[in-house]
Protein backbone atom coordinates (compact mmCIF):
# COMPACT_ATOMS: atom_id res chain seq x y z
CA UNK A 1 0.00 0.00 0.00
CA UNK A 2 1.60 3.49 -0.55
CA UNK A 3 -0.17 6.66 0.93
CA UNK A 4 0.95 10.01 2.08
CA UNK A 5 1.19 10.67 5.51
CA UNK A 6 2.44 14.00 7.11
CA UNK A 7 4.56 12.69 9.41
CA UNK A 8 6.34 9.25 9.88
CA UNK A 9 7.52 7.92 13.02
CA UNK A 10 9.85 5.04 13.60
CA UNK A 11 9.04 3.70 17.12
CA UNK A 12 6.40 3.32 20.09
CA UNK A 13 7.92 4.25 22.60
CA UNK A 14 7.24 7.11 25.07
CA UNK A 15 8.70 9.64 22.57
CA UNK A 16 6.96 8.18 18.97
CA UNK A 17 3.94 7.74 21.05
CA UNK A 18 3.23 10.98 22.47
CA UNK A 19 4.71 12.46 19.17
CA UNK A 20 1.86 11.17 17.60
CA UNK A 21 -0.45 12.28 20.21
CA UNK A 22 0.47 15.67 20.61
CA UNK A 23 0.63 16.06 16.25
CA UNK A 24 -3.04 14.77 16.58
CA UNK A 25 -3.98 17.06 18.82
CA UNK A 26 -2.52 19.76 16.38
CA UNK A 27 -4.81 18.03 13.44
CA UNK A 28 -1.46 16.90 12.07
CA UNK A 29 -1.56 13.33 10.98
CA UNK A 30 1.14 10.93 11.44
CA UNK A 31 1.99 7.14 10.94
CA UNK A 32 3.71 5.02 13.71
CA UNK A 33 5.80 1.88 13.11
CA UNK A 34 6.93 -0.43 15.71
CA UNK A 35 9.16 -3.71 15.94
CA UNK A 36 7.56 -5.25 18.79
CA UNK A 37 4.22 -6.53 19.47
CA UNK A 38 1.74 -4.27 21.72
CA UNK A 39 2.31 -7.10 24.50
CA UNK A 40 6.36 -6.54 24.46
CA UNK A 41 6.01 -2.53 24.47
CA UNK A 42 3.88 -2.38 26.96
CA UNK A 43 5.22 -4.71 29.39
CA UNK A 44 8.92 -2.75 29.23
CA UNK A 45 9.44 -1.15 33.08
CA UNK A 46 11.67 0.77 32.74
CA UNK A 47 11.89 4.44 34.37
CA UNK A 48 9.59 5.38 37.21
CA UNK A 49 9.87 9.43 37.88
CA UNK A 50 8.63 12.06 36.33
CA UNK A 51 9.28 15.75 36.56
CA UNK A 52 7.39 18.06 37.23
CA UNK A 53 7.09 19.21 33.95
CA UNK A 54 6.47 15.77 32.23
CA UNK A 55 4.04 15.39 34.47
CA UNK A 56 2.26 18.44 33.26
CA UNK A 57 2.79 17.71 29.32
CA UNK A 58 0.78 14.49 30.11
CA UNK A 59 -1.78 16.23 31.98
CA UNK A 60 -1.97 19.25 28.97
CA UNK A 61 -2.47 16.43 26.53
CA UNK A 62 -5.49 14.87 27.93
CA UNK A 63 -3.54 12.08 29.60
CA UNK A 64 -3.55 12.95 33.43
CA UNK A 65 -6.31 11.16 34.42
CA UNK A 66 -4.96 7.30 35.56
CA UNK A 67 -1.41 9.53 36.00
CA UNK A 68 -3.30 11.63 38.72
CA UNK A 69 -4.92 8.92 40.59
CA UNK A 70 -2.24 6.23 40.86
CA UNK A 71 0.75 8.20 40.73
CA UNK A 72 2.74 9.33 43.80
CA UNK A 73 3.77 12.71 44.08
CA UNK A 74 7.77 12.72 46.15
CA UNK A 75 8.67 15.82 48.08
CA UNK A 76 12.48 14.35 48.72
CA UNK A 77 14.87 11.51 47.65
CA UNK A 78 17.22 10.15 50.46
CA UNK A 79 20.85 9.67 50.38
CA UNK A 80 22.69 7.08 52.42
CA UNK A 81 26.22 6.70 52.64
CA UNK A 82 28.68 5.79 55.58
CA UNK A 83 26.18 4.35 57.93
CA UNK A 84 23.38 6.96 57.85
CA UNK A 85 21.05 8.52 56.17
CA UNK A 86 20.37 11.94 54.71
CA UNK A 87 17.60 13.51 53.39
CA UNK A 88 17.26 16.23 50.49
CA UNK A 89 13.95 17.69 51.39
CA UNK A 90 12.64 19.47 47.99
CA UNK A 91 9.84 21.26 50.04
CA UNK A 92 12.78 23.50 51.79
CA UNK A 93 15.32 23.43 48.77
CA UNK A 94 13.15 23.61 46.12
CA UNK A 95 9.59 24.58 47.30
CA UNK A 96 6.69 24.29 45.13
CA UNK A 97 8.55 21.25 43.02
CA UNK A 98 8.48 18.07 43.12
CA UNK A 99 8.51 14.52 41.37
CA UNK A 100 5.98 11.83 40.57
CA UNK A 101 6.58 8.44 41.03
CA UNK A 102 4.35 6.53 37.94
CA UNK A 103 6.07 3.77 35.61
CA UNK A 104 7.13 4.23 32.18
CA UNK A 105 4.94 0.91 31.60
CA UNK A 106 1.68 2.77 32.31
CA UNK A 107 2.85 6.08 30.74
CA UNK A 108 2.78 3.90 27.64
CA UNK A 109 -0.13 1.95 28.89
CA UNK A 110 -1.80 5.08 28.71
CA UNK A 111 -0.69 6.21 25.40
CA UNK A 112 -1.19 3.15 23.66
CA UNK A 113 -4.97 3.51 24.79
CA UNK A 114 -5.19 7.26 23.79
CA UNK A 115 -3.86 6.43 19.85
CA UNK A 116 -5.76 3.65 19.59
CA UNK A 117 -8.82 5.49 20.55
CA UNK A 118 -8.58 8.28 18.66
CA UNK A 119 -10.94 7.99 16.02
CA UNK A 120 -9.55 10.81 13.50
CA UNK A 121 -6.41 9.16 13.24
CA UNK A 122 -6.06 7.61 9.80
CA UNK A 123 -6.22 3.76 9.18
CA UNK A 124 -3.08 1.63 10.42
CA UNK A 125 -1.82 4.83 12.08
CA UNK A 126 -0.56 2.82 14.37
CA UNK A 127 0.76 -0.65 13.62
CA UNK A 128 3.25 -3.19 15.79
CA UNK A 129 5.22 -6.15 14.97
CA UNK A 130 6.69 -4.33 11.49
CA UNK A 131 9.97 -5.20 10.07
CA UNK A 132 12.96 -3.69 8.23
CA UNK A 133 11.88 -0.29 8.03
CA UNK A 134 13.84 1.90 5.32
CA UNK A 135 14.61 5.63 4.56
CA UNK A 136 14.70 6.69 0.88
CA UNK A 137 14.94 10.05 -0.66
CA UNK A 138 15.93 11.78 2.31
CA UNK A 139 17.24 14.64 0.51
CA UNK A 140 14.26 14.95 -1.40
CA UNK A 141 10.85 17.18 0.11
CA UNK A 142 8.93 13.62 0.44
CA UNK A 143 10.81 11.27 1.94
CA UNK A 144 9.48 7.74 2.12
CA UNK A 145 9.29 4.90 4.41
CA UNK A 146 8.87 1.63 3.67
CA UNK A 147 8.87 -1.97 6.09
CA UNK A 148 7.82 -4.76 6.00
CA UNK A 149 4.08 -6.32 7.78
CA UNK A 150 2.39 -9.14 7.35
CA UNK A 151 4.48 -10.97 4.95
CA UNK A 152 4.23 -7.80 2.79
CA UNK A 153 6.48 -5.10 2.04
CA UNK A 154 4.11 -1.52 2.36
CA UNK A 155 5.80 2.39 1.97
CA UNK A 156 4.33 5.42 2.29
CA UNK A 157 5.97 9.25 1.62
CA UNK A 158 5.81 11.73 4.32
CA UNK A 159 7.14 15.17 5.32
CA UNK A 160 8.86 14.27 8.08
CA UNK A 161 10.48 11.26 9.14
CA UNK A 162 11.18 11.16 13.35
CA UNK A 163 13.40 8.46 14.57
CA UNK A 164 11.68 7.84 18.05
CA UNK A 165 13.24 4.02 17.68
CA UNK A 166 15.78 4.19 20.85
CA UNK A 167 19.19 3.69 20.65
CA UNK A 168 19.31 0.27 19.22
CA UNK A 169 17.21 1.84 16.37
CA UNK A 170 17.94 2.14 12.51
CA UNK A 171 16.92 5.86 12.24
CA UNK A 172 19.99 7.28 13.37
CA UNK A 173 21.83 4.79 11.01
CA UNK A 174 20.10 7.15 8.10
CA UNK A 175 22.15 10.12 8.87
CA UNK A 176 24.55 10.38 5.81
CA UNK A 177 28.00 9.88 6.49
CA UNK A 178 29.49 12.89 8.19
CA UNK A 179 26.56 14.87 8.78
CA UNK A 180 26.24 14.36 12.68
CA UNK A 181 28.10 12.38 15.44
CA UNK A 182 28.12 10.40 18.30
CA UNK A 183 29.47 11.01 21.56
CA UNK A 184 29.17 8.08 23.89
CA UNK A 185 30.92 7.25 27.51
CA UNK A 186 30.51 4.09 29.17
CA UNK A 187 30.87 3.52 32.72
CA UNK A 188 32.58 0.38 33.75
CA UNK A 189 29.18 -1.27 35.25
CA UNK A 190 25.52 -2.30 34.70
CA UNK A 191 22.42 -2.08 36.94
CA UNK A 192 20.74 -5.52 38.09
CA UNK A 193 17.18 -3.69 38.00
CA UNK A 194 14.65 -6.28 40.20
CA UNK A 195 10.54 -5.83 40.25
CA UNK A 196 9.48 -7.21 43.32
CA UNK A 197 6.21 -8.17 44.96
CA UNK A 198 6.42 -6.41 48.42
CA UNK A 199 5.60 -2.96 50.02
CA UNK A 200 8.52 -0.61 50.05
CA UNK A 201 10.51 -0.32 52.74
CA UNK A 202 11.11 3.14 52.18
CA UNK A 203 8.23 6.35 51.46
CA UNK A 204 10.95 8.17 49.53
CA UNK A 205 13.93 6.90 46.73
CA UNK A 206 17.03 5.79 48.67
CA UNK A 207 20.33 6.25 46.79
CA UNK A 208 23.27 3.95 48.11
CA UNK A 209 26.57 3.92 48.12
CA UNK A 210 28.08 1.44 49.35
CA UNK A 211 31.69 -0.08 49.01
CA UNK A 212 30.33 -2.99 47.37
CA UNK A 213 28.60 -0.62 44.57
CA UNK A 214 25.58 1.65 44.60
CA UNK A 215 22.08 0.44 45.37
CA UNK A 216 18.71 1.96 44.93
CA UNK A 217 15.22 1.55 46.20
CA UNK A 218 12.53 2.74 44.14
CA UNK A 219 9.38 1.43 44.19
CA UNK A 220 5.71 1.42 41.16
CA UNK A 221 2.85 1.04 43.81
CA UNK A 222 2.01 0.06 47.91
CA UNK A 223 2.54 -3.37 46.71
CA UNK A 224 5.35 -3.36 43.99
CA UNK A 225 9.09 -2.16 44.79
CA UNK A 226 11.43 -1.57 42.24
CA UNK A 227 15.51 -2.17 43.07
CA UNK A 228 18.85 -1.74 41.19
CA UNK A 229 22.01 -2.83 42.65
CA UNK A 230 25.37 -1.78 40.93
CA UNK A 231 27.31 -4.54 38.89
CA UNK A 232 29.86 -5.58 36.29
CA UNK A 233 28.53 -4.27 32.75
CA UNK A 234 28.93 -7.92 31.71
CA UNK A 235 27.28 -9.63 34.55
CA UNK A 236 25.75 -12.93 34.35
CA UNK A 237 22.00 -12.77 35.54
CA UNK A 238 22.05 -16.76 35.88
CA UNK A 239 24.18 -16.43 38.78
CA UNK A 240 21.78 -14.27 40.77
CA UNK A 241 19.11 -15.93 42.57
CA UNK A 242 16.61 -14.93 44.30
CA UNK A 243 18.81 -15.44 47.74
CA UNK A 244 21.78 -13.74 46.24
CA UNK A 245 19.73 -10.65 45.51
CA UNK A 246 18.10 -9.86 48.85
CA UNK A 247 20.81 -10.92 50.44
CA UNK A 248 22.70 -8.34 48.27
CA UNK A 249 20.24 -5.47 48.89
CA UNK A 250 20.28 -6.32 52.12
CA UNK A 251 23.95 -5.77 52.57
CA UNK A 252 23.79 -2.27 50.45
CA UNK A 253 20.86 -0.85 52.28
CA UNK A 254 20.14 -1.43 55.73
CA UNK A 255 23.08 0.85 56.83
CA UNK A 256 21.16 2.62 58.72
CA UNK A 257 20.16 1.48 62.61
CA UNK A 258 17.19 0.20 63.03
CA UNK A 259 16.25 0.04 59.26
CA UNK A 260 14.61 -3.10 57.61
CA UNK A 261 14.31 -4.38 53.81
CA UNK A 262 11.21 -6.36 53.39
CA UNK A 263 11.60 -9.00 50.69
CA UNK A 264 8.88 -10.59 48.46
CA UNK A 265 8.99 -12.80 45.56
CA UNK A 266 10.99 -11.22 42.76
CA UNK A 267 8.48 -10.96 39.63
CA UNK A 268 11.36 -9.61 36.98
CA UNK A 269 14.62 -9.20 36.32
CA UNK A 270 17.25 -7.43 33.67
CA UNK A 271 20.51 -5.38 33.04
CA UNK A 272 20.45 -1.82 31.87
CA UNK A 273 24.21 -0.50 30.57
CA UNK A 274 24.77 2.43 32.39
CA UNK A 275 26.18 5.25 29.13
CA UNK A 276 25.78 8.14 27.65
CA UNK A 277 25.25 9.13 23.89
CA UNK A 278 24.34 11.97 21.97
CA UNK A 279 24.04 12.11 18.46
CA UNK A 280 25.13 16.08 17.33
CA UNK A 281 22.79 17.45 15.83
CA UNK A 282 19.61 15.70 16.26
CA UNK A 283 18.70 16.87 12.73
CA UNK A 284 19.31 16.56 8.78
CA UNK A 285 16.72 17.87 6.06
CA UNK A 286 13.44 15.86 7.03
CA UNK A 287 15.14 13.41 9.19
CA UNK A 288 14.53 14.19 12.78
CA UNK A 289 15.45 12.28 16.07
CA UNK A 290 13.85 12.35 19.32
CA UNK A 291 14.38 10.58 22.90
CA UNK A 292 16.44 7.61 23.51
CA UNK A 293 17.39 7.81 19.47
CA UNK A 294 19.49 10.76 20.21
CA UNK A 295 21.02 10.45 23.61
CA UNK A 296 21.05 8.38 26.23
CA UNK A 297 21.71 9.00 29.70
CA UNK A 298 22.94 6.95 33.11
CA UNK A 299 19.77 5.63 34.93
CA UNK A 300 20.84 7.39 37.62
CA UNK A 301 19.45 11.20 37.43
CA UNK A 302 16.24 9.66 36.55
CA UNK A 303 16.07 11.52 33.24
CA UNK A 304 15.92 9.44 29.84
CA UNK A 305 12.08 9.77 29.98
CA UNK A 306 11.81 13.46 30.95
CA UNK A 307 14.13 14.34 28.09
CA UNK A 308 12.64 12.47 25.58
CA UNK A 309 9.14 14.30 26.95
CA UNK A 310 10.87 17.29 26.48
CA UNK A 311 11.95 16.90 23.23
CA UNK A 312 8.56 15.78 21.84
CA UNK A 313 7.13 18.60 23.31
CA UNK A 314 9.66 20.84 21.49
CA UNK A 315 9.79 19.32 18.11
CA UNK A 316 5.31 19.05 18.09
CA UNK A 317 5.44 22.92 18.60
CA UNK A 318 8.09 23.12 15.72
CA UNK A 319 6.14 20.86 13.36
CA UNK A 320 2.44 22.47 14.38
CA UNK A 321 4.54 26.13 13.67
CA UNK A 322 5.87 24.44 10.31
CA UNK A 323 2.55 23.12 9.13
CA UNK A 324 0.32 25.94 10.19
CA UNK A 325 2.61 29.12 9.51
CA UNK A 326 5.09 27.68 6.98
CA UNK A 327 7.86 28.70 8.95
CA UNK A 328 10.67 26.81 9.64
CA UNK A 329 12.03 28.70 12.43
CA UNK A 330 11.21 26.32 15.10
CA UNK A 331 12.32 23.35 13.75
CA UNK A 332 15.59 24.66 13.02
CA UNK A 333 16.29 25.83 16.16
CA UNK A 334 14.89 22.30 17.34
CA UNK A 335 18.55 20.01 17.67
CA UNK A 336 20.45 23.23 19.09
CA UNK A 337 17.48 24.27 21.85
CA UNK A 338 17.36 20.32 22.82
CA UNK A 339 21.47 19.66 22.63
CA UNK A 340 21.47 21.83 25.24
CA UNK A 341 18.74 20.45 27.56
CA UNK A 342 20.55 17.15 26.70
CA UNK A 343 24.33 18.43 27.81
CA UNK A 344 22.74 19.84 31.33
CA UNK A 345 21.15 16.37 32.10
CA UNK A 346 23.89 14.37 30.90
CA UNK A 347 26.27 16.33 32.45
CA UNK A 348 24.06 16.27 36.36
CA UNK A 349 23.50 12.29 35.47
CA UNK A 350 27.14 11.83 34.76
CA UNK A 351 27.80 13.16 37.82
CA UNK A 352 25.35 11.65 39.65
CA UNK A 353 26.96 8.22 38.49
CA UNK A 354 30.35 9.24 39.60
CA UNK A 355 29.20 9.88 42.95
CA UNK A 356 27.09 7.05 44.30
CA UNK A 357 29.11 4.11 42.38
CA UNK A 358 31.92 2.35 43.39
CA UNK A 359 34.53 1.69 40.56
CA UNK A 360 37.49 -1.12 41.28
CA UNK A 361 39.68 1.45 39.49
CA UNK A 362 39.22 4.23 42.00
CA UNK A 363 41.96 4.19 44.80
CA UNK A 364 41.43 5.07 48.24
CA UNK A 365 42.38 9.13 47.23
CA UNK A 366 39.53 8.89 44.56
CA UNK A 367 37.00 7.38 47.56
CA UNK A 368 37.75 9.96 50.13
CA UNK A 369 37.07 12.15 47.66
CA UNK A 370 33.43 10.59 47.14
CA UNK A 371 32.61 10.71 50.39
CA UNK A 372 33.79 14.61 51.06
CA UNK A 373 31.97 15.34 48.15
CA UNK A 374 28.65 13.42 49.41
CA UNK A 375 29.28 14.67 53.27
CA UNK A 376 29.29 18.28 51.74
CA UNK A 377 26.19 17.73 49.71
CA UNK A 378 24.00 17.06 52.84
CA UNK A 379 25.88 19.29 54.95
CA UNK A 380 25.81 22.51 52.73
CA UNK A 381 22.26 24.16 51.47
CA UNK A 382 24.16 25.32 48.60
CA UNK A 383 25.34 21.98 47.55
CA UNK A 384 21.81 20.16 48.28
CA UNK A 385 19.87 22.61 46.49
CA UNK A 386 21.65 22.42 43.64
CA UNK A 387 21.13 18.30 43.73
CA UNK A 388 17.80 19.03 44.44
CA UNK A 389 17.09 21.77 41.42
CA UNK A 390 18.44 19.13 38.95
CA UNK A 391 16.90 16.21 40.35
CA UNK A 392 12.85 17.85 39.96
CA UNK A 393 14.23 19.07 36.10
CA UNK A 394 13.80 22.96 37.71
CA UNK A 395 17.60 23.82 36.95
CA UNK A 396 16.76 23.92 33.39
CA UNK A 397 13.06 24.56 32.86
CA UNK A 398 13.70 28.05 32.14
CA UNK A 399 15.87 27.18 29.39
P1 LIG B 1 12.32 3.67 23.78
O1 LIG B 1 11.47 3.57 25.01
O2 LIG B 1 13.54 2.82 23.74
O3 LIG B 1 11.38 3.32 22.54
C1 LIG B 1 11.91 3.06 21.26
C2 LIG B 1 10.92 2.21 20.50
O4 LIG B 1 11.38 2.00 19.19
C3 LIG B 1 11.21 0.63 18.83
N1 LIG B 1 12.19 0.30 17.76
C4 LIG B 1 11.86 0.17 16.47
N2 LIG B 1 10.67 0.26 15.84
C5 LIG B 1 10.66 0.06 14.47
N3 LIG B 1 11.78 -0.25 13.76
C6 LIG B 1 12.99 -0.34 14.36
N4 LIG B 1 14.08 -0.63 13.66
C7 LIG B 1 13.06 -0.13 15.78
N5 LIG B 1 14.07 -0.15 16.69
C8 LIG B 1 13.51 0.11 17.88
C9 LIG B 1 11.45 -0.11 20.14
O5 LIG B 1 10.88 -1.42 20.12
C10 LIG B 1 10.75 0.83 21.13
O6 LIG B 1 9.39 0.52 21.27
O7 LIG B 1 12.78 5.15 23.49
P2 LIG B 1 12.05 6.57 23.80
O8 LIG B 1 10.63 6.51 23.33
O9 LIG B 1 12.97 7.59 23.32
O10 LIG B 1 11.94 6.63 25.41
C11 LIG B 1 13.11 6.77 26.20
C12 LIG B 1 12.92 6.05 27.55
O11 LIG B 1 12.46 4.74 27.32
C13 LIG B 1 14.23 6.01 28.34
O12 LIG B 1 14.90 7.23 28.24
C14 LIG B 1 13.99 5.72 29.84
O13 LIG B 1 13.47 4.43 30.04
C15 LIG B 1 15.29 5.88 30.62
N6 LIG B 1 15.12 5.54 32.03
C16 LIG B 1 14.61 6.44 32.93
N7 LIG B 1 14.17 7.65 32.50
C17 LIG B 1 13.58 8.52 33.38
O14 LIG B 1 13.19 9.62 32.97
N8 LIG B 1 13.39 8.21 34.71
C18 LIG B 1 13.80 7.02 35.22
O15 LIG B 1 13.56 6.75 36.39
C19 LIG B 1 14.45 6.08 34.32
N9 LIG B 1 14.85 4.89 34.76
C20 LIG B 1 15.52 4.28 32.49
C21 LIG B 1 15.38 3.99 33.88
C22 LIG B 1 16.03 3.31 31.63
C23 LIG B 1 16.42 2.10 32.13
N10 LIG B 1 16.93 1.14 31.22
C24 LIG B 1 16.35 -0.14 31.06
C25 LIG B 1 17.85 1.57 30.21
C26 LIG B 1 15.77 2.78 34.38
C27 LIG B 1 16.33 1.83 33.52
C28 LIG B 1 16.79 0.54 34.10
C1 LIG C 1 12.99 3.60 38.76
O1 LIG C 1 12.09 3.62 39.63
O2 LIG C 1 12.98 2.79 37.83
C2 LIG C 1 14.13 4.55 38.86
C3 LIG C 1 14.11 5.53 39.83
C4 LIG C 1 15.17 6.41 39.93
C5 LIG C 1 16.24 6.30 39.07
C6 LIG C 1 16.25 5.33 38.08
C7 LIG C 1 15.19 4.44 37.98
O3 LIG C 1 17.28 7.16 39.20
Amino acid sequence: MAGKQHVGIVGAGPAGLLLAHLLARRGIGSRVLERSSREHVEGRIRAGVLEQSTVDALHAAGLGERLAREGEVHHGIELRFGGSAHRIDFEALVPGHNITVYGQREVVRDLIAARLGDRQAGPEHLSFEVSDVELAGLSAEQPELSYRSGGERRSFTCDWVVGCDGHHGVSRHWFPPGSSRLLVREFPCAWLGVLAQVRPSTQELIYARHERGFALHSMRSPSLSRFYLQVAPDEDLTAWSDERIWQELRVRLETVPGWRLEAGPILERGLAAMRSEVMEPMRHGRLVLAGDAAHIVPATGAKGLNLAVADVLALSEALADWYERGSTELIDAYSAACLRRVWRVQQFSNWMTRLLHTFSSDDAFERRLQLAQLEQLVQSRAAATLLAENYVGLARSGR
